[in-house]
């Protein structure tokens, strides 16, 4: 398999649907964005700034490669992590390759249990793909009009109660998508980007309702084999959970067969005229469920079973930090908890040794951005806890820091109107520092309405955007509450707009108090009385 090996690229037909294209939908058919795969080793030898603006901006994204503007010139490389399953080795090559950019290179564990890359050259990446290759990683079509990663259970083939291990089917999926990681042009110009989740544990650890096709575990007839949904999506404009295609599926080549279906009839008649109404909810509204049912169906070429009266995922939502038993006697994993994701080259090298020492060399992430090591005997658990990364990446954070996700927010994302990460994790700390919780309260935090964060699971979301104190522009967040995940799932809804930052702490303590039974915290003082910590 070769990385410069020319791909055959078809412009797919723009929609018959509807007439008009969006500037976008131009630049796609005048060039699809594949072809920059053949032209990347000249790319590097002319440097970025002499690079075509749209190949530069937009097209590189097929390839995964994210030109930053707030830090031109050191790019963003997304990769593709099926299932979040990821071997020891896989992330010694990506470490070596954030650590020779120093200080500008870091990695970010993704909302899809995926990896992100930071400060990448565009001179480097010819080298980097050839190394990505070497190991089987891949970062091809990941990132604009094309399939995200493919999300599944983190703890697939090691979950005690899962059902259906979707690690195989994931990994299936991918390949009819990107053509064995090679480009696949036959999915290279959807309407608009694309998300699918396999889930086969029974507590619905990928949110899988909020994506454009959804597997979740359900009998039918005495058989094991998933219930199918379908739209759901969240965007500045609009979020919605996904709806029944009424539809069941065998846990084989049927999944994938159904996805290539789906892909098919979103690509030849999703809406492509306004931007913000292309993602595949859009048409399903447009058509009706009945006929797009039905339009699915021929493409599939057989009539789809109904659905089983039920899905199986009837748990509470787990985190999986901490230790665990596996399902394989006398192993166990263990959850890392990543503070807001974030990774450096040295964590990334350590995680890749500990996966080797302690367990069988491989790492999983998961969508709460955090990082599980499996196949721990007994017998290595003690040695395991006292190594110094778990005093960075805790199994007992505390409560508000342990459930926290973050999206990239202002440092590297031009779309944020507020910083994230960093804010959102010194107000956990600072929170954690003050208030006792009976129970987990998971924040999230999105730096805009596009809602990478995914602020509408939360139990507390926060949505960067504008707000005004003593007369002044500042940054600010829209608050959702009552996000539910796991079993009756649903999105949460904003309950307050436009909060300046600088008054979340005493806002959030009230929230928590009101709504989460958030006590606080009672520190002895040198004297023998108490004293109630009231900031921090
Ligand atoms: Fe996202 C665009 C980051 C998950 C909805 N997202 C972006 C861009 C590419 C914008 C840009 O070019 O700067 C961000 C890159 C910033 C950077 O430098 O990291 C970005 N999205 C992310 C990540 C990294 C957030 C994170 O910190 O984890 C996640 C990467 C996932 C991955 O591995 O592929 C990420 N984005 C999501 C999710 C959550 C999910 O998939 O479960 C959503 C909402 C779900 C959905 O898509 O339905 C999401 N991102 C968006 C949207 C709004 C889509 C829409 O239909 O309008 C945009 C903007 C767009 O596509 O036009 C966007
Ligand atoms: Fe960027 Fe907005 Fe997505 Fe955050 S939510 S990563 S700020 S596009």
């Amino acid at each position: 398999m070769c990385f410069y090996r020319q791909v055959s690229i078809v412009v797919n037909t723009v929609s018959k649907a509807d007439s008009k294209i969006n500037k976008f939908e131009k630049l796609k058919a005048e060039k699809d964005g594949l072809a920059v795969k053949a032209e990347l080793l000249k790319f590097a030898e002319i440097g970025w700034e002499a690079v075509d603006e749209t190949d530069l901006t937009h097209r590189l994204k097929w390839l995964g490669i994210f030109f930053r503007p707030i830090t031109p010139g050191k790019f963003m490389l997304r990769l593709r992590v099926p299932s979040g399953v990821l071997s020891s080795q896989k992330m010694r090559v990506l470490a070596e390759v954030v650590q020779r950019y120093g200080d500008d290179g870091s990695a970010d564990i993704t909302t899809r249990q995926n990896i992100q890359l930071r400060g990448i050259r565009l001179e480097d990446i010819p080298d980097i793909f050839q190394r990505f290759e070497a190991v089987g990683l891949t970062s091809i079509q990941s990132g604009m009009d094309n399939v995200r990663n493919i999300t599944g259970s983190p703890v697939a083939g090691i979950d005690a109660n899962e059902l259906i291990d979707t690690r195989g089917l994931v990994r299936l999926v991918q390949d009819m998508i990107t053509g064995n990681g090679e480009g696949n042009a036959d999915f290279t110009n959807l309407p608009r980007k694309f998300n699918i989740a396999i889930e086969g544990g029974r507590d619905n650890s990928v949110h899988a309702e909020i994506n454009d096709i959804a597997f979740v575990p359900a009998y039918r007839e005495g058989r094991l084999g998933f219930n199918v949904l379908v739209g759901g999506f969240f965007s500045a404009r609009r979020c919605e959970a996904a709806i029944p295609l009424h539809a069941w599926v065998a846990p084989n080549e049927e999944v994938i067969d159904l996805c290539r279906a789906i892909l098919e009839v979103y690509r030849d008649h999703g809406l492509r005229a306004n931007r913000q109404k292309s993602r595949l909810m859009w048409l399903i509204e447009e058509w009706g469920m009945e006929r797009f049912r039905s339009e699915v169906e021929q493409v599939y070429g057989r009539p789809l079973p109904s659905a089983a009266p039920k899905d199986e995922v009837d748990w509470d939502k787990r985190d999986h930090i901490g230790i665990h038993s596996q399902k394989q006697p006398g192993l166990y994993f263990v959850g890392l908890h990543v503070p807001v994701g974030r990774l450096s080259a040295s964590t990334m090298l350590d995680l890749a040794r500990l996966a080797e020492v302690y367990g069988d060399g491989e790492l999983r992430l998961t969508v709460e951005q955090n990082v599980i090591i499996p196949h721990i005997p007994e017998s290595r658990m003690a040695a395991l806890l006292k190594e110094p990364l778990l005093e960075t990446f805790s199994i007992e954070p505390s409560p508000l820091v342990r459930s926290l996700v973050s999206c990239t927010g202002a440092q590297f994302c031009n779309f944020a109107l507020v910083e994230t990460k960093q804010r959102a994790l010194a107000l956990a700390r600072s929170l954690d520092q003050t208030l006792t919780l009976p129970r987990p309260v998971r924040i999230h935090w999105t730096g805009c309405p596009n809602s990478c964060g995914q602020p509408q699971v939360a139990d507390i979301g926060l949505m960067g955007t504008k707000a005004r104190k003593d007369g002044k522009v500042v940054e600010g967040v829209d608050i959702y509450m009552g996000g539910k995940v796991g079993k009756e799932a649903q999105l949460g809804t904003c309950v307050q707009k436009s909060v300046p930052c600088d008054d979340l702490f005493a806002v959030l303590q009230d929230l928590l108090s009101t709504h989460f039974g958030a006590t606080p915290k009672v520190e002895p003082t040198l004297n023998g009385s108490v004293q109630i910590e009231t900031s921090g």
